[in-house]
């Protein structure tokens, strides 16, 4: 393989309160592990308004962004950082798209999540979108 087809990154995953309340943390964290994935940090954390006000600053407007604040300070969170090859959109793909009504069955939205009828979605998981975003986001929950 060609050194340019190598992309080693980090990522930030949370398991968000809803996955830690119901005990997924665990079967969260394996899935990611057994895709071969390294995981590198891992924190429980009781999220502060301050931090989650910087985690979901480009949301800020949105209709969805006090109930999704309210909702990450609901119960802990459990921080991770994961390494490997393209570990950011492969870490995206295992989690499955925001909806989890929508999510492909075998992802883990698709697997552990529906909708509550609530008003954000309370889908399990946090994967960064970018290595720019992963930057900021490790930074923010891990200093
Ligand atoms: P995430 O950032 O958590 O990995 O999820 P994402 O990229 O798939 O979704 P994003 O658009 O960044 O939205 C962040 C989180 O806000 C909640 N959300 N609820 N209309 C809704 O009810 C709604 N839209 C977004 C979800 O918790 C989503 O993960
Ligand atoms: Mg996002």
């Amino acid at each position: 393989i060609e050194e340019s087809y190598v992309s080693v990154e980090r990522t930030l995953v949370l398991v968000k309160p809803d996955g830690v309340a119901r005990g997924l943390t665990g079967t969260i964290l394996a899935r990611v592990e057994a895709k071969g994935y390294k995981l590198v940090q891992l924190k429980l954390v009781d999220a502060t308004r301050e931090l989650l006000e910087r985690h979901y600053e480009e949301h800020v407007g949105k209709p969805f962004y006090e109930p999704l604040v309210e909702f990450m300070l609901s119960g802990p969170t459990a921080a991770a950082v994961f390494e490997g090859n393209r570990v950011i959109e492969g870490f995206r793909s295992l989690a499955g798209t925001t909806e989890p009504t929508l999510a492909a069955p075998g992802t883990i939205r698709g697997d552990f999540g529906r909708d509550w009828g609530l008003k954000v979605q309370q889908n399990l998981v946090h994967g960064s979108d970018s290595p720019e975003s992963a930057e900021r986001e490790i930074g923010i929950w891990f200093g």
